[in-house]
């Protein structure tokens, strides 16, 4: 496949990388971080001005609340940039102690599908069309609820969010399979969510973490099976060694990238039409955020190049003749291509630095801003 299908290939950047952030241990804070969602929009969009990769930013309800979106997505274009996905956060409230969507009381199940209306109004303020449903729902003793019962009301209550929504608008279910619960979760793994998926409708379709699964975990395979199903709505990307250790996307291991990546481009999803949004989901908590994402948003065109060498045509050549070595040859030909120098020569033929971390750094950017915004606030999460 060509390189030229880089061109339309977009990264969506979150809101909360550009906060402080840390582990529940020390957040380490950083001159110059935002002060509100604005400031957030403005950063994100450093990172779209240096690489042409990055026109969305995903917001997190509440961590983004503003009392007026529709300014808030009018000061994202005057940035360069459009509010992407909108995440319901259901996990700072003391009132989720036993779940959220799935919680024992309708009382509290009602509050939870009225959060996820008031971000139905976020999205229609903002023009963004993906609901974004991360279910921090779960139980840490055996019996302490019926594993069941929680389905039923888990999928009652996605049931009443899904009828809220537009019709341009689509619920992207996320799972994740430890933590904040460590017995239980109730949307624990990918088979999960695409039942839910399933039973809503259409416009419902999954999200893959790269740092949700268990060690070992084939994720290029369930890459594969979602896509077969038309059901892998977006990625969100991120690095993991032991745990969610949202850490830069492809620094732990390119090679798993790359071959989530082979998944991706072999049935073409990587074009904006198959309709899967490419989000990071990461914090930077001692390294610089706005370097940091644009590393991450590189570090995933690169995966997309070299997914792209991959010559298709003698792989299937060597797989239907049954040579075993041939056909791993052409993925490791594509995988140890360096691509760097052509991707930077993309990079200027289209008015874009060769080097945009080089060309953040020496734009003045994070002096400018360590000297006007004091008092920055933190990402929310991992505090
Ligand atoms: C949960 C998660 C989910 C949240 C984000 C902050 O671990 O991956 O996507 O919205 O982190
Ligand atoms: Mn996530
Ligand atoms: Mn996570």
């Amino acid at each position: 496949m060509s390189l030229d299908d880089l061109d339309a290939f977009t990264v969506e950047v979150p809101s909360w990388a550009y906060g402080n952030s840390g582990t529940r241990f020390k957040v380490f804070t950083t001159p110059g971080v935002p002060r509100d969602p604005f400031e957030k929009i403005a950063d994100a969009a450093q990172v779209h001005r240096h690489t042409g990769l990055a026109p969305r930013v995903s917001l997190h309800i509440p961590w983004d609340m503003v009392d007026d979106f529709g300014r808030l997505a009018a000061y994202a274009k005057e940035q360069g940039v459009g509010i992407g996905a909108v995440n319901a956060n259901l996990f700072q409230d003391d009132d989720y102690r036993l779940g959220s969507l799935a919680h024992p009381h309708a009382g509290v199940r009602d509050k939870a599908v009225e959060h996820h209306l008031a971000c139905i109004d976020v999205m229609r303020a903002t023009g963004s069309k993906d609901l974004k449903i991360w279910l921090p729902d779960g139980t840490n003793y055996a019996g302490q609820d019926s594993l069941r019962a929680r389905q039923d009301r888990l999928a009652e209550s996605l049931q009443r969010v899904y009828a809220a929504m537009d019709d341009d608008q689509r619920l992207l279910l996320e799972y994740k399979f430890f933590e904040p619960y460590f017995y239980s979760m109730d949307i624990p793994d990918w088979g999960t969510s695409l039942l839910h998926c399933l039973a809503l409708g259409e416009r419902a379709q999954v999200v893959l973490d790269t740092g949700h699964h268990a060690p070992g975990t084939n994720i290029e395979f369930i890459v594969m099976q979602l896509l077969r199903q038309n059901r892998l709505g977006a990625f969100d990307f991120n690095s993991r060694f032991y745990a969610d250790d949202d850490l830069i996307v492809g620094s732990a291991d390119p090679f798993q990238l790359f071959r989530i990546m082979t998944e991706i481009v072999a049935v073409g999803a990587h074009r904006p039409a198959s309709g899967v949004n490419f989000m990071l989901d990461q914090c930077h908590n001692i390294e610089d955020k706005i370097p940091g994402q644009i590393r991450s948003v590189l570090n995933v065109e690169q995966a997309l190049a070299k997914a792209l060498l991959v010559d298709a045509e003698a792989l299937r050549a060597a797989q239907s003749s049954g040579d075993v070595l041939g056909a791993h040859a052409v993925l490791m030909d594509a995988y140890e291509t360096d691509v760097r120098a052509t991707l930077a020569d993309r990079r200027e033929a289209r008015g874009l630095p060769r080097d945009p971390i080089a060309a953040f750094a020496a734009s003045g950017y994070a002096a400018a801003v360590a000297s006007s915004r004091v008092g920055g606030t933190q990402a929310g999460w991992g505090a």
